[in-house]
């Protein structure tokens, strides 16, 4: 083979490579131009029959044909693949351009809203809080709290018992856990009890038999009925606005004494809306639970939650507050 011979199958070679426009053609066109029946191979088996002088030229000519063709070959192949790639990319392409989904987020139920917000006014003072069983003793319930065996509260009429012989009631308030709070602390003691309490009520727009409360208890030297009246009036204007007035009027409670029930002033009521119990802690209940009322006193108080949620929102029905229509709950 001569030098003008090698120079006819570098051209034919060299046009066959440019000339495939797919991976299947590029891999005829190699085994045609470099596989092992090539023209090029064939040469390549002659050479051994060559003189020395011979093989040499014409052995350096075949390399420079095989170097030329395997360069032509990939540099076609890696030209294709990046028409490859670039087709993939056009045919796989993500519209980021397109609206999302839309993100709904959540939120706390109405009732927990407010009974978070009424805790949070009593921790701002200093109280903490203390939660307790929803099915509870009788002994904590009542007996503790000077509720007589035969108080009207106890009967069938307004507690859900839950085993009447084993002294299991549904609690009726959250006081219980400040009777545990009692049993277990020294004073000073300023806690807040928020949770569920039960009462067997027929269901109206105002009564549930379910329901929600936040008691407080503070217990210590020389607290008066003062520091009860003080500490209500601070919640009431920290909830309702500042221009607010609190009012007392004596009440009677089993476990308060004296006990009065407390108002706030309502410009759009023109008036007073009862919002609260209280009362000092009867010397019977410190001594029940352990603590000597001739050291120490304390105030206590009760917050019907829904009470306060329906005045803040103005909800009319108490049920709106437990029928989970996400169209009503939205709105708050
Ligand atoms: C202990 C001692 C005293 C808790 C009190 C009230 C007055 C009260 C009502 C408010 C609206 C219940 O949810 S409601 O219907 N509560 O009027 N609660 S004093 O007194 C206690 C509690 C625990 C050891």
């Amino acid at each position: 083979m001569d030098a003008s011979e090698v120079e006819a199958l570098r051209a034919a070679g060299l046009a066959a490579f440019a000339a495939a426009t797919d991976a299947a053609a590029l891999e005829l066109v190699r085994v045609e131009h470099l596989g092992r029946r090539s023209p090029l191979a064939e040469a390549q088996k002659q050479l051994g029959r060559m003189s020395d002088d011979e093989r040499r030229s014409v052995g350096a000519l075949l390399n420079g044909l095989k170097g030329d063709l395997t360069s032509a070959h990939e540099a076609r192949h890696a030209a294709l693949e990046a028409v490859e790639l670039a087709a993939r990319l056009e045919a796989e392409r993500l519209d980021l351009t397109g609206p999302a989904r839309r993100v709904r987020p959540g939120r706390p139920h109405l009732l927990t809203q407010v009974e978070q917000e009424i805790v949070d006014v009593f921790i701002g003072m200093g109280f903490s809080v203390a939660e307790g069983p929803e099915v509870e003793s009788g002994r904590f319930n009542f007996d503790l709290l000077n509720i007589p065996p035969d108080h009207p509260a106890r009967g069938t009429m307004d507690t859900i018992y839950v085993d009447e012989a084993a002294d299991l009631v549904l609690r009726t308030h959250t006081s219980p856990v400040q009777v545990r709070t009692m049993l277990t602390q020294e004073p000073p003691i300023a806690v807040v009890c928020p949770g569920r309490v039960y009462r067997a009520d027929a269901v109206d727009a105002t009564h549930s038999p379910v329901f929600t409360q936040v008691e407080g208890l503070l217990v210590a030297e020389g607290v008066t009925m003062a520091h009860l009246r003080g500490t209500l009036l601070a919640f009431a204007r920290a909830l309702f606005g500042e221009d607010r007035e609190v009012r007392l009027r004596p009440s009677f409670f089993p476990f308060t004494e004296p006990s009065a029930e407390v108002d706030v002033s309502f410009a759009s009521a023109s008036g007073w809306l009862e919002i609260l119990g209280s009362g000092m802690v009867d010397p019977a209940v410190l001594s029940a639970c352990g603590i000597d009322p001739e050291r120490y006193t304390g105030f206590a108080f009760g917050i019907g939650v829904e009470r306060v949620a329906m005045l803040r929102h103005g909800v009319a029905d108490i049920r709106d507050l437990y029928d989970a229509d996400a169209r009503f709950l939205a709105a708050f």
